[in-house]
C-alpha cells in the first residue's frame, strides 16, 4: 500500500442494514426480471442525455489493469442509422442464408430472428460498443490491453441495467461479421465493434418470445 507509485484515497463506503440490503437486492431483482430483449421499436424520440447517463454508467466498469478499453459510439442521425443497417442486413442475409450452420438455425427459429434489422433505423439511437485491443503506452509504443473482452462485457452488462433502470429498452444485436462498422463509423484498426444496440422505446405492439429463465438450483452450485 506504500508503493511510491500508488496514489490510494479512502473507499467511500455507507454501511446499510441486512433488511434494506434485502429490500434493494428484491427491488433490482425485480426491476431486472422484468427486461426482454424485442425486436420492436417505437420511433418516439429519447434525449442525449439519458444516452450519456448510460454509457456513463457503462464507464464505472471495472477493467483490466484500469484500462477501461471500450468506446461507446452513439448514433442518432438517420442517414447513418440507415447505412448501417444496409450493410448489417448484407451480411447477415448471408449468414442466415448460407453460414449458418442448422445446430445453430435450430435455436434461433423460436426467437424468431432473421436478417431484416428494422430496430436498426426504427429506434432513435443505436449505440456500437468498440472493444480496444491495443492501447498507446507512456512512450509511444504500442501494446495490448488486458483482459478487453471481460471488460467490455461487464461494461455492456452496466448499460443494459442503466437503461432498463430509465425505462427504456435495448437489443443486442450481433451483426457477423462486424467489421463493417469499424469502417463506417471511422474507428481505428485496433477497435473491434463487439455489440450493437439499438434504444428506445419499445413499440406499442411489441413481442418477445415467451422464454422461461433457469432457476437459481439450475444456474448455481453451493459448498455452504
Ligand atoms: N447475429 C444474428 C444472429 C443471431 C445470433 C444469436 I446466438 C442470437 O441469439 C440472435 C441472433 C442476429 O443478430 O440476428
Amino acid at each position: 500500500m506504500n508503493d511510491e507509485n500508488s496514489d490510494f484515497i479512502d473507499l467511500e463506503f455507507s454501511q446499510i442494514s441486512e433488511e434494506k440490503m434485502s429490500e434493494n437486492a428484491l427491488d433490482f431483482f425485480h426491476l431486472m426480471k422484468k427486461r426482454r430483449t424485442t425486436r420492436h421499436f417505437s420511433k418516439k424520440h429519447v434525449p442525449r442525455n439519458l444516452i450519456e447517463m448510460a454509457i456513463k454508467t457503462a464507464g464505472t466498469a471495472p477493467s483490466g489493469a484500469h484500462l477501461q478499453p471500450w468506446t461507446f459510439v452513439a448514433i442518432s442521425n438517420d442517414d447513418l442509422k440507415m447505412k448501417i443497417r444496409e450493410a448489417a442486413e448484407e451480411e447477415e442475409k448471408k449468414t442466415y442464408s448460407e453460414r449458418m450452420p442448422e445446430a445453430w438455425a435450430e435455436l434461433l427459429r423460436p426467437l424468431g430472428t432473421d436478417h431484416i434489422k428494422e430496430h436498426i433505423t426504427d429506434a432513435p439511437w443505436v449505440v456500437v460498443v468498440f472493444r480496444q485491443s491495443k492501447r498507446e503506452r507512456m512512450n509511444g509504443e504500442t501494446a495490448p490491453t488486458y483482459y478487453s473482452q471481460e471488460s467490455c462485457g461487464i461494461a455492456i452488462g452496466l448499460f443494459i441495467a442503466a437503461i432498463q433502470n430509465m425505462g427504456l429498452t435495448t437489443l443486442t444485436h450481433t451483426p457477423s461479421p462486424m467489421k463493417f462498422l469499424r469502417e463506417l463509423l471511422e474507428r481505428p484498426e485496433y477497435e473491434h465493434a463487439m455489440l450493437l444496440m439499438p434504444v428506445g422505446y419499445p413499440a406499442e405492439n411489441a413481442k418477445v418470445p415467451n422464454l422461461k429463465r433457469k432457476s437459481l438450483d439450475e444456474i448455481s452450485e453451493w459448498f455452504d
